[in-house]
Formats: C-alpha cells, structure tokens, sequence
C-alpha cells in the first residue's frame, strides 16, 4: 500500500472534531522512559503501568506491522464562572472525555477503514497500554514541561490525548518534541503543595494529589497530603494553573467540555452526598473512577483542611457512617475543626 496521505487525514481528523493532529513512526520506546520511573516508585500502586510495560514501549505488540502513531488532542478549556470555585479538576467537570474522545477517534478509525479496506487500526484513549505524552511528542505536537504535562502552543497543557495505531505508512511524520519553552522557570515545582514534581517532567504520582484523589482511593490519604487538600476533591490544576505556557487558554465551545451539574456543587454537598444523589451526578462523569467512598472520603479531607466549622454538623454524622475509609476521615476532619 502507498503511504497515506496526511492531508486527507488531517481533514479526517478534524471533521470528527479533534482540534491537533500528529504523525509518528511506530519506532519502540527506549525503555529507560518508563523503567526508571517505575524503579525509583513513582508508580505508586498503578500495577497497570507495569503489568503491560512491554506493549507501552512497542506498539508493535499491540498491532503487529505497526508502522505509524496517529496522535490526537483535544483542548478542553473552560472558565464557565458559576463553576469557578470548583473543587473538581477542570477536565472532569464535563461529560467524561474518555468516551468523547473515544467516539471521536471510533468515527477516524471507520473512516480511513472505509478509504482503505484491510487497513490494521489499534485505538486507544488513557487507559490502554500506551505512553501517549511520548507519541504526542514524537508527532510533533509539543513536549512535556517540567509540570509533567504536555505542552502544545496553541492550547498549553489543557488538552487530553488519544492515540490510533496504523500498519501502515503516511506521507509525512512529525520531527520530534517542539523546543522545550520552560527556560529558567520553576513555578510548578515551587507551587506542587505536596513536592511530587522531582524535575525532568518527573511525577511522583505517590506525592501527586491527582493520584491520591483518583487513583487511590480505597486507602487513606497520608496525613501530610490531607492538609493540601483545601478546595480538592477531584483531581489536582495547580501546577498548570500557574504555568506561564497557559496564560492564553482557549474556550472550549463544544457542549461536551461544558460542566455538568455535579461542577457546581461545594465540598460540603460532595461531601455529604446520599447514594441517590451520587446516580445522579457522577455517572457519565470522570468523577466515576473514584467511587462513592472515595469521593466523599476526598470531599471530607477538603473540609478538614480548610477547617469549615459549617461542617461540624454533617462530618459528626459521616464519623458514624457505614464505610472505614468516610468515618476516619470526618474523625480526622473534626479533630481538624478542634485545632
Ligand atoms: C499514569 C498517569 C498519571 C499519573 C502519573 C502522572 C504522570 N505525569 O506520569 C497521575 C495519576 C499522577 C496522573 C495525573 C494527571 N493526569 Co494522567 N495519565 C497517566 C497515564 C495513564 C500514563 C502516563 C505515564 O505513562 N507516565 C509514566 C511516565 C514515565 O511517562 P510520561 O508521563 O510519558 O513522561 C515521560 C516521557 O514523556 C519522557 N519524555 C518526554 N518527552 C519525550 C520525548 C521522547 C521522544 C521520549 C522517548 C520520551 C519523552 O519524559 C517524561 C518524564 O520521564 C496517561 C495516559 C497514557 N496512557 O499515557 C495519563 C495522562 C498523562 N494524564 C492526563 C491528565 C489530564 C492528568 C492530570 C492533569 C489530571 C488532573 N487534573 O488531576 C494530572 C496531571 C498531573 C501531572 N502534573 O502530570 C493526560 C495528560 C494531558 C496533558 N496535557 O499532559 C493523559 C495523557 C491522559 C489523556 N489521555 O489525556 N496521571
Ligand atoms: S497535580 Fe497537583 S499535586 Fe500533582 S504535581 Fe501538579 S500541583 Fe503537584
Ligand atoms: S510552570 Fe514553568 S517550568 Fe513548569 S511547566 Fe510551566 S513553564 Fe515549565
């Protein structure tokens, strides 16, 4: 088959509605990218970032014949003022972009099969096994700050990636990482409340309140973390709100960045929402991956440490509540509020 062309899939790409688009060749990752950061720890418990860390370097053991990595972005931008107080993660408040940039990337892969009839196509959005911040950094749209997120000119840092696997060759690929804009600034390192950006675009994700709030959430959150977590109950922007890159966000039209209801609750309504307000609110939502426990459990730490005496009356009633991991927390927080 003759290489693709990346005109026509650039205008593929953006009929189904990916702002950025980028062509990598489906070389193997050098392995020290991920081996030494899971050997130093940074993985914390996410066994999933080892377990398949053979199909994170090679592509080709995802798609055999792999020859290209098609990555896109989506920017996902929004300042909607009614939900600026927000203690959710800017790319959480609207529908669950996983399944946006799935139908998105599900339209690309129908087409080109549909235009190319036996093309192999391996598509994948966050949780399958790809570096993605790599390939969107070998296609050419930016690179990764020191912030540990990728940076693309025209959106910053607030984009969310995807990746399609093809066994075969376009006509044109990306040269690689754009030039690293950071210099001589370190207001990430020096914003993270919780020192979990260890240089070199490095996430410590044990020390990342994004992980503590997303990912862990069975166990407790270790004391020296709850105290940062005033306003967080979700997901953590400090570091890329601070970030000079991202002083010209763009706004987000499209109704599927638009936040839901479940932005314009407080930490007192997270924190005290019944099982039925939960069906409500979170399905459809990114907010899902941390569960009932786990998201009250978070919005009961951002009492604690912003010592919200209002919510004396609700965490004396969630200290005697069914789950461990909701009583320790109101415990804590009202030991807090005694402070
Ligand atoms: C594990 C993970 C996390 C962990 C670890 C974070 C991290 N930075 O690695 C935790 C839970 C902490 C996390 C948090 C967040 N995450 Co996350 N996460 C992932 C995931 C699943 C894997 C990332 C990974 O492989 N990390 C391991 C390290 C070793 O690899 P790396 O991140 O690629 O970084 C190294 C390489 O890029 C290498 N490198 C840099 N340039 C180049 C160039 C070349 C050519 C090569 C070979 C290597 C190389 O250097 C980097 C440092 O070692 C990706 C989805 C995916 N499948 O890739 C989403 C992803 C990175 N997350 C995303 C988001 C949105 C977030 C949050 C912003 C959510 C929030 N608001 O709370 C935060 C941001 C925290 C931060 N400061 O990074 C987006 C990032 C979008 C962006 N613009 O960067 C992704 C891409 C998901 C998506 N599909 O959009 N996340
Ligand atoms: S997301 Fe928050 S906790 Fe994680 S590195 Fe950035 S500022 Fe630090
Ligand atoms: S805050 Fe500064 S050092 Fe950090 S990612 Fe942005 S430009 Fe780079």
């Amino acid at each position: 088959m003759s290489p693709l062309s990346t005109t026509y899939l650039r205008q593929l790409s953006e009929a189904v509605g990916f702002e950025l688009v980028g062509f990598a060749r489906a070389e193997p990752i050098p392995p020290d990218a991920l081996y030494s950061w899971i050997e130093a720890g940074y993985a914390a418990d996410m066994d999933w970032m080892t377990q398949r860390a053979a199909e994170r370097l090679d592509v080709s053991q995802l798609l055999p014949g792999a020859k290209t990595v098609v990555v896109f972005a989506n920017n996902y931008y929004r300042d909607d003022p009614e939900v600026q107080d927000s203690p959710i993660a800017k790319y959480a408040r609207g529908r669950d972009y996983h399944s946006t940039l799935r139908d998105r990337m599900k339209a690309f892969r129908k087409a080109i099969q549909g235009a190319y009839p036996g093309i192999g196509t391996y598509g994948s959005v966050d949780s399958g096994p790809l570096m993605e911040k790599v390939w969107a950094a070998r296609a050419g749209l930016g690179y990764v700050g020191r912030n540990g997120c990728f940076i693309t000119e025209p959106y910053g840092s607030w984009v969310l990636l995807a990746t399609v696997v093809l066994d075969a060759e376009v006509d044109a690929y990306g040269e690689g990482p754009t030039a690293d804009r950071c210099g001589h600034c370190r207001k990430c390192l020096m914003s993270c409340p919780t020192g979990a950006l260890v240089g070199n675009g490095r996430v410590d994700a044990r020390a990342c309140l994004s992980y503590q709030t997303i990912e862990n959430r069975e166990r407790e959150v270790p004391e020296s973390f709850r105290v940062q977590m005033d306003n967080i109950a979700f997901g953590c922007d400090i570091c890329q709100e601070v970030c000079p890159l991202n002083r010209r966000p763009v706004f987000a039209e499209h109704p599927r960045f638009a936040p839901r209801a479940v932005a314009g609750l407080g930490v007192l309504e997270l924190a005290g929402l019944t099982p039925e307000q939960y069906e409500k609110f979170i399905p459809g939502t990114a907010l899902a991956r941390a569960h009932y426990d786990g998201l009250r459990r978070n919005a009961i730490y951002a009492l604690g440490a912003a010592r919200e005496s209002r919510a004396r009356p609700l965490l004396e009633k969630l200290s005697g509540d069914s789950s461990e991991l909701v009583r320790s927390a109101a415990q804590w927080a009202l030991r807090q509020l005694a402070q």
